[in-house]
């Protein structure tokens, strides 16, 4: 069985624009498999990473929206009897949805996002990630819609599940859950990147996509 090698992650580029991510994408890409984290800002994505892939692997922001660039990273899974390695992409993609944005800033994001859902390689798994107290808000089901144009893999996570409280947060969530898995045929997963809750089963979910792809 592989994990993730907490050790072998490295930092490769961060690409603002488009013709950075071309070189990226025809030059050095290669056919390599990976991961890509994608979300409202402020939703935890470095978080996220950082709880899988060590600590200070991603910047972690206080004030939202910082993350502009598709910051992309070399990671490794490596099994733990055998030694073998698979090495594979992470990508932590700007977010989308933060209120304060300009149109400019808006504008920037969606010709690049556009750039790279049409030209990056298929084999990147998409994991979209929501906010557990707020998993069904409007910009989620857009960058969703939007999404399926470009018949992506992708899995959604749910984070911070640690501020839900009450019975009727939890409740709501469940209702989420089941609603989402008659729609798209999966549950979502449910995790705390803060307190790591359920890390493992997505952790293994991405070792089967680099396993397979
Ligand atoms: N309570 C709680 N807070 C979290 C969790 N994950 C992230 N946060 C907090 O949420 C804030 C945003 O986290 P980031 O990881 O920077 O979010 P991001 O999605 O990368 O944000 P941008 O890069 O701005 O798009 C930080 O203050 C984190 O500490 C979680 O599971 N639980
Ligand atoms: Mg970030």
């Amino acid at each position: 069985m592989k994990r993730i090698n907490r050790q072998e992650v490295r930092f490769l580029k961060g690409m603002a624009t488009i013709e950075q991510t071309k070189k990226w994408i025809n030059d050095e890409c290669d056919s390599m498999p990976g991961v890509c984290f994608i979300g409202r800002s402020n939703v935890g994505k470095s978080s996220l990473i950082n709880a899988l892939f060590g600590n200070s692997t991603a910047k972690v922001s206080q004030t939202p929206g910082k993350t502009r660039e598709i910051n992309v990273f070399s990671a490794q899974a490596r099994d733990v009897d055998s030694g073998d390695v698979s090495s594979f992409w992470l990508i932590d993609l700007p977010g989308y949805g933060y209120a304060k944005a300009s149109k400019s800033v808006i504008k920037k994001w969606q010709e690049l996002m556009n750039f790279f859902f049409e030209n990056a390689p298929k084999n990147l798994l998409m994991i979209s990630m929501r906010d557990a107290r707020h998993p069904d808000q409007e910009s989620d089901r857009i960058f969703m819609e939007y999404l399926k144009e470009y018949e992506r893999p992708f899995v959604t996570v749910l984070n911070k599940l640690d501020k839900l409280k009450t019975q009727k947060e939890k409740a709501g969530l469940k209702k989420f859950s089941e609603k989402f898995k008659e729609d798209f045929g999966t549950k979502p997963f449910k995790v705390s990147a803060q307190r790591r809750d359920n890390l493992q089963n997505l952790e293994n979910y991405i070792i089967d996509h680099i396993e397979n792809n």
